[in-house]
C-alpha cells in the first residue's frame, strides 16, 4: 500500500486584496495564511508520514511569481525532499508560461535536480520508488493545443474544432501510456483538467479562456487505482471505482469559495483498491453581511445588529447594505468601522436604492375619465401641503378653462409670438 497526500491549487501569492500588511514581517497576511495552510499540509505528510505527495497544479497565480512567493513555496516542499518523500509537481494552467511555450514556474525544480521531485509538464509515466513500494504516476498537465498539435493543424479551425481534435489526440496519447503500464504495480493518473461532470468553482473566473472538458470515461478506468485531479477549486469525488478526486484549492482564493471546506486528500492506494479521505484544514473564513435597511426606521441600529450577529472575528468580511438616499445621514460610518474592527480585513459597500415610484392616485387611474377641473381637485385633495393654495389654484384653473372655451381660436393667437432672441434660443435648448 502506498500512502499518498494529494493536494492541489495552492495559488500562493493570490488574494492579497483580502489581506493587509503584517507590520512585524512586512508581508501580506494572505501570503502568510497560504504558507501556514501549506505548512500544515506538509506537516501531515512528514509526520504520518506519506510515501508520496502529489500536487495537482496551479502553484501560483501565474508562471512568474515574485522571488519572495516562490521562496515561500519552495521552503515548504523542501521539507518533503529533506524527509525523503517523493513528490510530483504537476503543471497547471496558471503555472504555464505563455500558453505552454517557454517553460513553467515549477520546471526550476527539475533544472536544479531536487532529489525526489518530479515535474509533470508533459504527458508521461513516472515509475517512482516509495517507502510503500513502487507506484506508476501518469502526469497529465493542463493541455494546450501546442502540446499535441502543430500550428498548421490548428489553422482555420474554430476553438470547438480544435478542442475536439485535441481530445482525439489526448485519447490516443493516453492510450499509449496506459498500454505501457505494469499491471502488477499501482497506477495513478495525476491530471490538471476540467472534467465534463465537475461542479465549477472560482477557477472559472481566474483563468483566461475556457479550455475544454475531458470526458469522465477517459479517466475513470480500471487501469488506474486512483485518479488525482487538480484545477477545480471545490473539493469533490467524481467517481469511487476508481476514486476520481479533486481535493480542491488549499485556501480560499476569493468570496466565491466562502462556504467550501478546504484541505487535502489522504489516499491509501494498492493495486485494485484505494481508500480515500478528505482532510479539512482550518482556513480563514470569508463572511458576507448583506443587509437591506431601505425600509428600516433605525438604519444604523439595524446595521450594527447585523454586524453583531455575524461571525466576523478574524474573518475576511464584506458588508453590503442597501439604503435610500434620505437615510445616508442616519449612517455613522465611524461606528461601522469600530463594529467591524474584530475582522481580519473588511470592506463596506453601501448601495443606494432609487426611490420607489410615487404611488398613483387610484381616482386618477386610466379607467376614470375626469374633466380637467375635477382632476385638479382630486389631486389637490391628496396634497395637504398645497391646502393653502388649493382654493386659488382651482379658481385660476376655472378662469383658464373658461377663457379657453370662450376663445376657440386660441390655437392661432391674433398676436403671433415673436421669434425669441438668439440668446433666449440658446437658453431654450
Ligand atoms: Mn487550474
Amino acid at each position: 500500500m502506498v500512502a499518498i497526500l494529494h493536494l492541489s491549487d495552492i495559488h500562493m501569492g493570490s488574494g492579497f486584496c483580502h489581506g493587509r500588511l503584517n507590520p512585524d514581517t512586512g508581508l501580506n497576511t494572505r501570503l502568510e495564511d497560504f504558507v501556514t495552510t501549506l505548512s500544515r499540509c506538509i506537516d501531515r505528510a512528514v509526520e504520518t508520514p506519506a510515501d508520496l505527495v502529489l500536487f495537482g497544479g496551479d502553484a501560483f497565480p501565474d508562471a512568474t511569481p515574485p522571488p519572495l512567493v516562490q521562496q515561500a513555496f519552495a521552503s515548504q516542499f523542501r521539507r518533503l525532499a529533506d524527509a525523503g518523500i517523493p513528490t510530483v509537481l504537476l503543471v497547471g494552467n496558471h503555472d504555464q508560461h505563455a500558453q505552454g511555450q517557454g517553460g513553467a514556474s515549477l520546471c526550476i525544480y527539475r533544472t536544479l535536480g531536487v532529489t525526489g521531485v518530479v515535474v509533470g509538464d508533459r504527458l508521461e509515466t513516472h515509475c517512482i520508488q516509495t517507502q510503500g513500494g513502487p507506484v506508476q504516476v501518469v502526469t497529465l498537465p493542463w493541455l494546450t493545443p501546442s502540446m499535441l498539435m502543430t500550428r498548421p493543424e490548428t489553422e482555420g479551425l474554430s476553438m470547438a474544432e480544435v478542442n475536439d481534435r485535441l481530445l482525439d489526440r489526448l485519447r490516443l496519447a493516453l492510450e499509449a501510456e496506459v498500454r505501457r503500464l505494469d499491471p502488477a504495480i499501482p497506477a495513478i493518473l495525476l491530471g490538471h483538467l476540467m472534467t465534463d461532470t465537475a461542479c465549477y468553482g472560482a477557477e472559472r473566473f481566474l483563468a483566461v479562456g475556457k479550455g475544454f472538458a475531458v470526458p469522465m470515461a477517459l479517466l475513470a478506468r480500471s487501469c488506474f487505482d486512483y485518479v488525482a485531479l487538480g484545477h477545480v477549486h471545490r473539493h469533490q469525488v467524481l467517481c469511487t471505482q476508481p476514486p476520481v478526486v479533486y481535493p480542491g484549492s488549499l485556501e480560499r482564493v476569493d468570496f466565491s469559495e466562502a462556504g467550501e471546506p478546504k484541505g487535502y486528500v489522504w489516499a491509501e492506494v494498492s493495486r485494485g483498491s484505494a481508500v480515500v479521505e478528505f482532510c479539512p484544514l482550518p482556513v480563514r473564513a470569508f463572511e458576507t453581511i448583506a443587509v437591506d435597511i431601505a425600509e428600516s426606521a433605525e438604519p444604523q441600529a439595524d446595521l450594527l445588529a447585523a454586524i453583531a450577529q455575524a461571525p466576523i472575528q478574524d474573518a475576511i468580511v464584506r458588508l453590503h447594505y442597501t439604503l435610500r438616499p434620505s437615510q445616508l445621514e442616519a449612517i455613522d460610518s465611524t461606528a461601522l468601522h469600530q463594529a467591524l474592527a474584530p475582522a481580519h480585513t473588511y470592506t463596506i459597500q453601501p448601495q443606494l436604492v432609487s426611490l420607489p415610484s410615487r404611488q398613483r392616485l387610484p381616482e386618477l387611474g386610466e379607467g376614470d375619465a375626469l374633466d380637467p377641473l375635477s382632476a385638479l381637485q382630486t389631486y389637490l385633495a391628496n396634497r395637504t401641503d398645497l391646502a393653502d393654495l388649493a382654493e386659488d389654484m382651482v379658481a385660476a384653473a376655472r378662469s383658464l378653462l373658461t377663457t379657453t372655451e370662450e376663445s376657440p381660436d386660441w390655437e392661432s393667437p391674433a398676436c403671433p409670438l415673436e421669434e425669441p432672441e438668439p440668446s433666449q434660443q440658446l437658453r431654450l435648448l
